[in-house]
């Protein structure tokens, strides 16, 4: 059931945000001038909320701007589709958790209104869109491993590896009650594209077969019962929980990660493979050999990134002493090689969970209810619904036998032979 949204709630329009705004000491003298002289435009992008961008007396795009985040009693796409509203104070807990951690890795973080669901945070006008970026054919060569760095750096510090584990419990629990949010993964990342459900469309009958395959291959049941109970029970850290390519933000070397609304304790393969999975449906998508190269040194920088930043993260607690419980400083501080032999064990398995979750993005995002542009702008039925095929054949095959690709390098070379064939 949908609760009523709170006395008091109202979608505001630019009028109500521009009060909302006005009634703010800290926010309006950030944004300078008189209210009326404010900018407002709305750059709604996502499914689920309205978003505008308020510029002040800085109108020259030299700071000072808010971005006002509001959720809507209903997915933003589809006014029939009733849900609460408390996904907006899950994206400031996210922030304010993950803040301190990674600095400007994400928006700095303004105001947060619990009775109108209002977020405002600092304005990103000068940035756009990684997948955005990426489908005009642009390349920022420090995105992905910014990402990866952000992954570890987000993540790290909410394990048993880094923490005891009663501080653990303690930060993820309030957010193990998003139920809301993660209903949606769990129905339309996890579930909806293994069964038939009216909230699957795909593009043409050229991919009835493959769609049938993905119902019914036994290894892909198998692999996808697997990593539902790895997403539900493995409670490894705090995740962003909708890491794709719409949820970063670049502008020459500065990357930012936005939309924690998500958040939830998970695997940390399920944040790696969101991204790793929106990396590989641009490149299919992509018609193009310089736009895929660019894609699979891309998810091969992020995982880099990622593994290198986590382990040292790892390393430095365990030589500063840490409390951490998971590989406990005290029995790993003077045993560099079982150190590094765990280090090893626990990025293999991320590793996998990553490649796994990544098709599984992949495949939602083809056959599921949420598509992307990346595939939806390729003008040509023919041309888009080959492509598509085959990347749900990768996907495919690679939930039927993880054997196919065990790491992330063979991963980018399978991609490859795939998407050139
Ligand atoms: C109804 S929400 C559909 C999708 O949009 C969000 O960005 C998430 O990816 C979600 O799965
Ligand atoms: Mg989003």
């Amino acid at each position: 059931d949908t609760p009523e949204s709170p006395a008091g709630y109202r979608t505001l329009d630019e009028a109500g945000i521009r009060a909302f705004l006005a009634s703010r000491p800290a926010l309006a003298a950030r944004l300078g001038g008189t209210p009326g002289t404010w900018r407002i435009r709305e750059v709604s992008d996502g499914n689920l909320n309205n978003v505008f961008l308020v510029d002040g007396a800085q109108v020259d795009g030299t700071g000072g701007g808010v971005c006002f985040k509001q959720s809507l009693p209903h997915v933003r796409v589809d006014p029939n589709w009733k849900m609460p509203l408390d996904r907006t104070g899950f994206e400031a807990a996210y922030l304010h958790a993950v803040r301190p951690h990674v600095g400007d890795l994400t928006p700095d973080i303004l105001h947060f209104d619990p009775d109108l669901y209002v977020l405002v945070v600092e304005s990103l006008d000068r940035h756009v869109v990684l997948r955005h970026g990426l489908m005009r054919g642009g390349d920022w060569p420090d995105a992905a491993r910014a990402v990866g760095t952000f992954v570890a750096r987000a993540t790290f510090p909410t394990t048993t590896l880094a923490l005891p584990f009663e501080d653990v419990s303690r930060l993820l629990e309030p957010f193990s009650r998003n139920h809301t949010l993660t209903r949606i993964t769990v129905d339309l990342v996890l579930t909806d594209p293994y069964r038939v459900h009216p909230r699957n469309h795909w593009l043409s009958p050229a991919l009835d077969g493959i769609a049938a395959r993905i119902r019914t291959d036994p290894g892909v049941r198998r692999s996808i019962g697997r990593m539902q109970a790895r997403f539900l029970t493995c409670r490894q850290a705090l995740l962003h929980g909708d890491l794709h390519t719409g949820s970063v933000m670049v502008s020459g070397t500065d990357t930012r990660i936005i939309d924690g609304e998500f958040a939830t304790p998970g695997p940390i393969g399920f944040d790696c493979g969101l991204f790793v999975g929106n990396l590989l449906l641009h490149l299919f998508a992509m018609g193009n050999a310089a736009g895929r190269d660019r894609a699979l040194r891309d998810i091969g920088r992020f995982w880099t990134a990622f593994r290198d930043e986590f382990v040292d993260l790892w390393r430095v607690a365990t030589l500063r002493g840490g409390t951490g419980d998971a590989y406990a400083a005290s029995l790993f501080r003077d045993d560099a090689t079982g150190l590094l032999q765990a280090q090893d064990d626990m990025m293999r398995e991320v590793e996998a969970d990553t490649i796994a979750f990544a098709a599984m993005e992949v495949i939602r995002r083809i056959v599921g209810y949420a598509h992307v542009p990346d595939f939806d702008t390729i003008p040509d039925i023919a041309t888009r619904a080959g492509r598509q095929g085959a990347a749900l054949s990768l996907a495919c095959d690679l939930l039927a036998d993880p054997k196919s690709a065990p790491s992330i390098a063979a991963l980018i070379d399978l991609a490859h032979a795939r998407a050139c064939d």
